[in-house]
């Protein structure tokens, strides 16, 4: 078998997301020297995207801009990821963010740090109904807990199994059932409301996870996502800040723009003028004709991609249990609706504002008329924090086909909705936000929705089946032709900026424990 020459092994990564371009930070640190990312559009961070309230397009704040916050990175939005997740030593995204100086020192505070809230933060909320009331924490906050309580219970099957029910939605929605009663015997006049709210905190869930419905979603395996230490924090310059940051570590060069991969054709020998006769076993073939060939290919499109051109996207076809587990993967929407305000109707410590229909005592987390009733699916708002930094910023938030559908529509009529639907909960016929910014992460032709959740009859095996490199070990051929990272390859941490950051480093380290990087030759491994 001709070996390729090692360390200067052609090698491209498709996608310049996080994980596209912590593969190549990591390849060109262990000395590899042809290493490319082809990108389907004309920027690099791919989910992670900032974008500015009240800009026609979307612009990110400059690493520059940082040194004065207050002024220039007024207006900031999250159009993709907000947080990060579990800020602490273990998290890579917080260790790069700390490095690069891009975070507040309270998020990197040791006490920050140790806080583990288990990925549901505790947010200083405020209750609004929809006739026009608003709520007292002693009537709501036991809701809350008694869901969180359940939401735990339903994370243990994992480690115990013996799930009762198949989804988490079903486990949620009978035990809720059954032990409300009991629970709340001696306050018969608040079942109604709280179990109004168990709805809205269903819909919560679904944004969460990035689910239809939580009926759509594993019980059995809903306890893989592993959540870290850490109270959630932001990049007050934006989280295109990190991606800044990383990319000016890369050569200028190394990211081919606006090149969508049609195909890629793998177990497939090139020899041709612009391979210098040597022999490629993988040919990148792009929507505009071009043609690249390499040695290794590592894949990074989100799994929304692959669902969507699963039988197109390799040539040969992705081998059938790679084929089902692509299927089997949840992979749904969850988008945001950013609203400008004069002036704040929120009460000054208020982060987090639910929404509460007083009609949806019985436990749905969808719709029954999506065209009619989508706004009922919006579950609430964040709020942005600090306002001096962000002025009166609503972030609202809806999963779903519900979501889906929302995108169809024009800014103006979402708008229109937005708006009727606070003057209906607020019970204030005045209130207008001046400004409106919503994502359309379902329309987007590269991700076709928001971040990975396992679905109902999935497990581990699906995202470990998912992430095997191609060919199979058991093959002849060159091997790890076609490797795949991106979060939906991450067993703990898949939806997630730290996930897929791992998954471009976990790839690249197998193509750097492929070769011997001292001498440049296939290692004593294979
Ligand atoms: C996080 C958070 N967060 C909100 C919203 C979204 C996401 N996430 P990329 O897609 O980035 O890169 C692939 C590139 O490939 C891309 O540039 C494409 O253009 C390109 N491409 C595609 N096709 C191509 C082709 N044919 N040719 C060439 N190029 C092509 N994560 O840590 N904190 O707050 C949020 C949030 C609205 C949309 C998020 C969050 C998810 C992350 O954004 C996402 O995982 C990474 O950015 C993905 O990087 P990548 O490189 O893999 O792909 C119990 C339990 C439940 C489990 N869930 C827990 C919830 C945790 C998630 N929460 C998320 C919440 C928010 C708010």
């Amino acid at each position: 078998m001709a070996l390729p020459s090692g360390l200067d092994s052609q090698i491209f990564i498709i996608g310049c997301g996080i994980s596209g371009i912590g593969a190549a930070q990591k390849l060109l640190k262990h000395g590899f020297s042809n290493v490319r990312i082809i990108e389907a559009t004309a920027r690099s961070g791919g989910r992670i995207r900032t974008g500015r309230l009240g800009w026609s397009g979307l612009l990110h704040c400059s690493s520059q801009t940082l040194e004065q916050p207050a002024l220039s990175c007024d207006n900031i939005v999250e159009i993709g990821a907000n947080w990060i997740h579990g800020p602490s030593k273990e998290n890579p995204v917080f260790r790069l963010a700390c490095d690069y100086q891009l975070l507040d020192k309270e998020s990197m505070s040791e006490e920050n740090q140790a806080i583990d809230m288990g990925g549901h933060p505790l947010f200083v909320p405020n209750w609004f109904t929809s006739s026009g009331r608003k709520l007292r924490p002693e009537t709501m906050a036991p809701a809350v807990e008694f869901f969180m309580k359940l939401l735990e219970r339903s994370q243990q099957f994992y480690e115990s199994g013996g799930e009762p029910l198949p989804s988490v939605g079903e486990f949620l929605k009978a035990e809720a059932e059954r032990l409300a009663p009991e629970e709340w015997k001696e306050d018969q006049a608040n079942i109604k409301i709280r179990m109004a709210m168990i709805n809205t905190l269903l819909k919560v869930e679904c944004c969460v996870s990035g689910t239809h419905t939580m009926d759509d979603v594993g019980l059995g395996a809903f306890g893989m996502y592993k959540t870290l230490p850490g109270l959630d924090c932001t990049f007050p310059g934006g989280y295109e800040s990190l991606i800044d940051h990383m990319m000016k570590e890369l050569p200028k060069d190394i990211v081919l723009y606006n090149k969508p991969v049609k195909c890629i054709h793998w177990n497939y020998t090139k020899n041709g003028p612009d391979t210098k006769g040597t022999s490629f076993p993988v040919t990148i073939e792009c929507l505009d004709g071009k043609t690249f060939a390499a040695d290794h290919v590592i894949v990074t499109v989100p799994l929304g991609y692959l669902k969507k051109h699963q039988d197109t996207f390799l040539s040969p076809s992705l081998p059938q249990h790679k084929l089902h587990s692509i299927q089997r993967m949840g992979f749904g929407t969850n988008n945001k609706i950013f609203l400008e305000f004069e002036q704040p109707f929120w009460e000054e410590d208020c982060e987090l504002i639910y929404l509460v229909w007083e009609d949806e005592t019985d436990l749905a987390d969808v719709v029954s008329d999506v065209k009619m009733s989508w706004i009922r699916k919006l579950f609430g708002f964040t709020v942005l924090k600090p306002a001096e930094r962000f002025g009166n910023v609503l972030c609202g938030w809806i999963a779903g086909h519900e979501s889906e559908y929302m995108e169809t529509l024009s800014e103006f009529e979402v708008l229109q909705s937005v708006t009727q639907l606070l003057r209906k909960f607020t019970g204030n016929p005045t209130i207008a936000p001046r400004k409106l910014l919503r994502s359309q992460w379902f329309h987007n032709p590269y991700s076709f929705g928001s971040y990975t959740y396992v679905a109902k009859g999935c497990s581990g095996y699906d995202i470990d089946n998912l992430a095997k490199p191609l060919p199979l070990k058991d093959s002849n051929a060159k091997p790890l032709q076609v490797l795949f990272a991106g979060e939906a390859t991450h067993r703990s941490f898949f939806s997630t900026v730290h996930g897929a950051l791992l998954t471009g480093w976990r790839e690249a380290e197998r193509l750097v424990s492929l070769y011997t990087p001292a001498s440049g030759s296939l290692s004593s491994k294979l």
